[in-house]
């Protein structure tokens, strides 16, 4: 044996995150999805856990991506993006997870649009974050490894 066994997290990112950093930098700020993967991997890699940063236009393929984390994942970050308002399938996929799930998201959704409001994820959730931005991705990081 050489010490504990290597947990293994799946941050998985929706539809339209691999844009960020080129357009509303007021809503979602300046750093770009692989920014964030860089600081994901840091502090995975300061814990001695694994990741699998992911990212998906496509609402099936999100789901293979949840199935795939099912059978190999100690916890799960999600930020379904836009099908967080939308997908019962992405809620299923999830709810078939028998791990930790924090939902992130870097905006406020609280604070624009009503159809932001409802979240089909939140309630299979086991916590979520909304408006700290990229630190979201990181206190739910923290929070699994912890
Ligand atoms: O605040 C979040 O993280 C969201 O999940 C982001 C989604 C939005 O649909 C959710 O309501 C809240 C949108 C991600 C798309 O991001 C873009 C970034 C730059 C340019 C275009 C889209």
């Amino acid at each position: 044996m050489t010490g504990e066994p290597l947990r293994t997290i799946y941050v998985i990112n929706g539809p339209n995150l691999n844009l960020l950093g080129t357009r509303q930098p007021e809503i979602y700020g300046h750093e770009t999805l692989e920014d964030i993967e860089a600081i994901c991997i840091a502090t995975c890699t300061a814990q001695n856990a694994k990741l699998f940063f992911r990212q998906s236009n496509h609402e099936g393929e999100l789901v293979e991506i949840i199935h795939e984390a099912r059978l190999h994942a100690s916890g799960i970050v999600i930020n379904p993006a836009a099908y967080t308002h939308t997908s019962i399938a992405i809620r299923d996929a999830l709810s078939a997870c028998d791990m930790p799930i924090y939902e992130v998201h870097l905006s406020n959704v609280h604070r624009r649009e009503t159809f932001r409001h409802h979240s089909y994820v939140s309630g299979v959730a086991t916590g979520v974050i909304a408006g700290f931005g990229s630190e979201g991705y990181l206190a739910a990081i923290k929070h699994l490894l912890g």
